[in-house]
C-alpha cells in the first residue's frame, strides 16, 4: 500500500498533493514551516495528517513515499534522511546546493536500488514534448546542430519583490540558472539525448538591493500583496539574467538565456531544435502546440491531439485533441510514471522518469556556470 507525505506547504506543496489525489495515490500529510502552516495546508487540502515535524513523518509507518517541496537549502539533508529511512523520495529541483551534496546523494541512491530516488523535473511530461523527443530520436530532423531558446519570467522584476529564492544560503549560489536554467537543461537533453561537454556564461544582476519584507511571502504571491508593508534593504548577490553557451557531445551547439525580471513573460520556456534535415520548436505558454520546420516545404504545426502523437508521447496524454493539457498534468503524469514504476516493482527496469543522476548533472552544469562566469571562460564538463 503506498501513501505520501508532502513537506512543504509554498506555491509547489499543494501541486504535488493536487496532482497525487488526481491519481487516487493517498496522500497521509503534509508538513509546513510551523504547526500552524502544517494544520491549515492539511485541513485545505483535506489530508488526515498534519505533522509536526520531519523526524514524525520518518517515524510513520504508514507513508512510504516522501515528496520535498522546501527551500533548496534543505534538500540535501531531508533526501539523504528520508533514504536513510526507506523510504523513496520525489525531490523538487535542484536537487541539492551543489554537486558535492547531489554527488553524495547519487551514491546513497545506489545503495538502495529498491528505492525511488527521483527529481521533479515535470517539463519533460507534457505530451508535445515528448513528441519532439520522438521526432528527434526517429531522425526525421536529421543530425542535430543546434539548440536555442530560454526561460523567462518576470515575478522578480522590482525591487519590492521577495522571494527565499535571492538568498544563496537559501536557494544556492546560482538563483535563475538553478531555478529555471536547471528546467532547460534537463528538458534539451532529455528531449535530444544529447549532454553538455563544455559551456561558457555570464550573469548579470540588474536589482543589486531590494526591500525584503519583514513577513514571508510565497513564490508568486509577491504581485498580489497590498497596503503598507514593512521591509528591510538587503544586497542581492543572486543573478537575474544568466546567458549560456553549450558544447555538445555530437558537436552540436546550444544557447539558452534566462531571465527573472523579463516584463510580461510570466514563466516561458522556449526551445528550438535544428538538424540536417528539418527543426522542431516548443513553447511553454502555448504547450499543446508544436512548430516544424522544413527548408523545401510549408512549416508545419502540430496541434496535440493523442490520434496524431507517437506512441510514447500518446501514453503521456490524457485529453482528447483540442482538450488543453497545462502545468498541474505534468505532475500528474510525472507522478503517472514514478508510481507505475513503483507498483510495477522491477527496480532493474529502465527508469521512465527523471533520477538523482539527473538532478546531479544538472546541478553540475550549474557548478560550472557559476565558474564560467567568475573565471570568464569555457569550463569543460567531465
Ligand atoms: C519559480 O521561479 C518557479 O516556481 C520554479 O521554481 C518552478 O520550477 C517553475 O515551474 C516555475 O517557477
Amino acid at each position: 500500500m503506498t501513501a505520501v507525505a508532502v513537506v512543504g506547504t509554498g506555491f509547489i506543496g499543494p501541486v504535488h498533493v493536487e496532482a497525487l489525489q488526481r491519481l487516487g495515490i493517498t496522500v497521509q500529510g503534509i508538513l509546513g514551516s510551523s504547526a500552524e502552516k502544517s494544520e491549515q495546508a492539511a485541513r485545505q487540502l483535506n489530508l488526515p495528517t498534519a505533522y509536526r515535524d520531519f523526524q514524525a513523518i520518518l517515524d510513520d509507518p504508514a507513508v512510504n513515499v516522501i515528496h520535498i517541496t522546501t527551500p533548496n537549502k534543505t534538500h540535501f539533508e531531508m533526501s539523504q534522511r528520508a533514504l536513510q529511512a526507506g523510504k523513496h523520495v520525489v525531490c523538487e529541483k535542484p536537487l541539492a546546493m551543489n554537486a558535492k551534496e547531489t554527488a553524495a546523494l547519487v551514491e546513497l541512491a545506489r545503495s538502495k536500488p529498491n528505492l525511488i530516488s527521483a527529481v521533479n523535473y515535470n517539463i519533460r511530461f507534457y505530451p508535445m514534448v515528448i513528441q519532439a523527443r520522438e521526432i528527434v530520436r526517429s531522425g526525421e530532423i536529421g543530425q542535430v546542430y543546434t539548440l536555442r531558446g530560454a526561460y523567462v519570467q518576470d515575478w522578480l522584476l522590482y525591487d519590492t519583490d521577495w522571494n527565499w529564492r535571492l538568498v544563496p544560503e537559501e536557494g544556492g549560489e546560482v538563483r535563475a540558472i538553478g531555478d529555471i536554467g536547471t528546467h532547460w537543461m534537463d528538458l534539451l537533453g532529455f528531449v535530444t539525448g544529447l549532454r553538455v561537454e563544455a559551456l561558457l556564461a555570464d550573469l548579470a544582476t540588474f536589482i543589486t538591493r531590494r526591500k525584503k519584507p519583514r513577513q514571508a511571502v510565497a513564490t508568486f504571491k509577491g504581485k498580489e500583496q497590498s497596503g503598507p508593508i514593512e521591509y528591510d534593504t538587503v544586497d542581492i548577490r543572486t543573478e537575474d539574467w544568466g546567458a549560456v553557451l553549450f558544447h555538445y557531445d555530437n558537436g552540436a551547439r546550444g544557447s539558452m538565456a534566462v531571465s527573472q525580471v523579463n516584463a510580461g513573460r510570466k514563466n516561458q520556456l522556449t526551445f528550438e531544435i535544428a538538424g540536417s534535415k528539418g527543426a522542431i520548436a516548443w513553447d511553454s505558454e502555448r504547450p499543446n502546440e508544436l512548430w516544424l520546420g522544413h527548408r523545401d516545404r510549408a512549416n508545419g504545426h502540430l496541434l496535440k491531439d493523442p490520434s496524431l502523437l507517437s506512441d510514447a508521447a500518446r501514453a503521456y496524454a490524457n485529453y482528447p485533441g483540442g482538450h488543453n493539457e497545462g502545468f498541474p498534468d505534468t505532475f500528474k503524469q510525472l507522478y503517472r510514471a514514478i508510481y507505475g514504476y513503483l507498483q510495477a516493482g522491477d527496480f532493474s527496469a529502465p527508469k521512465p522518469y527523471p533520477t538523482f543522476e539527473d538532478g546531479h548533472d544538472e546541478v553540475t552544469l550549474c557548478d560550472a556556470i557559476l565558474s564560467s562566469h567568475r573565471e570568464r571562460r569555457w569550463i569543460d564538463i567531465r
